[in-house]
């Protein structure tokens, strides 16, 4: 027997909300009032308690959820609480503004943001992309441009603490570099993530994030242009566009949004408190957003973000980034813009999820629901 996508439900995500019964409260101590979820009356799962898979169309993988587990007790390890107050300006910062680099390069007096090649880029563009193959040993050579952007000069800036004009500059960069990186004839992936913070192996505390533009579509990107792909072929619909569609009718995965953007605890979510920013609009990439949209987008990052550093009063680690349609030159209707924020806490500034034993030999779990995660997460990011 091959086991594989779900079979399509015609009745997908028809889950109520319910008030939690004591039975719910013995077995989940995190529950919260209203944001249970029950199957239909004739169903004798409850995915509120009973351990269960969740399906994530977007890569065609499972998540295994064991929200009976919320309660197990920790003596495992505990991360030093990270440095909260930076100073302005570090002269031994190596971005900050006319500071020298690690390469041996001087940063510009910049004013607003700065985009430099990374000094140690991971791609270069004069690789050759020539194929190599000798029974089962493949490889390819992989051209690519890597890119540092510096969101200010200033080296306590986050994003959570910028300015929204601040951040709406970063934005029209990360056009720009879309854009340019894109057209270029070897280019068919531009990736633009962020690491913050030193748990996420951020290599320097001043708020900067990478670009890293290649020649090949990476893994991430090519599961989630098939699954997009193959979701329009057969409903002559947008995958993205659909699953807003449901989660606003749903609410208990919201977390914030306004006039043009959504960001959600997705069903299938794999790190705690993941989330998922999508553009109520249909785009293929950042270059298709109007002013607005580009306002609303830095509106809504900083919201989240400001979430994020309430809920356990930290500077919230995590790796976000930005999926865009390939740079094929098609114009890859089925690709809806988005990012994700993948943040490693689990429950305190200190007390992080680890992606180990049976998440590296067998699939991803995850204890507290993302409908619990959720309501976390709204009730400090309503809050602004
Ligand atoms: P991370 O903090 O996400 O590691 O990104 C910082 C990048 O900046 C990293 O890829 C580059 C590193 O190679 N860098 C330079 O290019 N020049 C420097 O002087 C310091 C860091
Ligand atoms: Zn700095």
């Amino acid at each position: 027997m091959i086991w594989s996508a779900p079979a399509e439900r015609s009745d997908d995500g028809a889950f109520d909300r319910h008030e939690p019964t004591k039975h719910d409260q013995e077995n989940c101590a995190v529950i919260q009032s209203g944001v249970t979820l029950r199957l239909p009356p004739h169903s004798k799962m409850d995915l509120n308690t009973h351990p269960h898979r969740r399906y994530n169309p977007l890569t065609r993988e499972w998540v295994l959820v064991s929200p009976q587990r919320t309660e197990r007790p920790w003596q495992g390890q505990i991360e030093a609480a990270p440095m909260q107050r930076l100073p302005e300006y570090d002269p031994n910062c190596y971005l900050c503004p006319g500071n020298e680099r690690s390469g041996g390069a001087r940063n510009p007096a910049y004013t607003h943001t700065f985009v430099f090649d990374n000094d140690f880029a991971a791609l270069q563009s004069e690789t050759p992309a020539e194929k190599y193959a000798d029974g089962l040993l493949i490889a390819e050579g992989e051209p690519g441009i890597c890119r540092v952007v510096c969101f200010s000069p200033r080296h306590d800036l986050t994003i959570s603490a910028m300015k929204p004009a601040d951040l709406r500059r970063v934005i029209d960069v990360w056009v720009e570099q879309f854009q340019a990186l894109g057209e270029l004839p070897t280019i068919n992936s531009v990736q633009i993530f962020e690491n913050r913070g030193a748990m996420m192996g951020a290599s320097n505390p001043h708020p900067h994030c990478q670009i890293w533009a290649e020649q090949s579509l990476p893994n991430e990107t090519l599961k989630e242009v098939n699954s997009q792909h193959d979701y329009r072929a057969r409903h002559d619909s947008c995958l993205l566009c659909d699953y807003v569609a449901t989660e606003l009718l749903k609410e208990e995965r919201m977390v914030c949004q306004n006039e043009d953007f959504v960001a959600m605890v997705p069903f299938w979510a794999v790190w705690p408190f993941e989330t998922l920013v999508i553009g109520r609009r249909h785009t293929t990439g950042m270059d298709q957003l109007g002013e607005s949209e580009r306002d609303a987008l830095a509106q809504l990052l900083k919201q989240l973000t400001s979430g994020y550093d309430k809920l356990f009063d930290t500077a919230f680690p995590y790796t976000m980034g930005f999926h865009q349609r390939p740079t094929d030159g098609q114009d890859h209707l089925e690709y809806h813009l988005h990012a994700h924020f993948y943040p490693p806490l689990l429950r305190s500034a200190t007390v992080r999820k680890f992606m180990v034993g049976y998440e590296m030999l067998a699939m991803p779990q995850r204890d507290i629901t993302p409908e619990q995660a959720a309501a976390r997460l709204r009730e400090v990011s309503d809050k602004l």
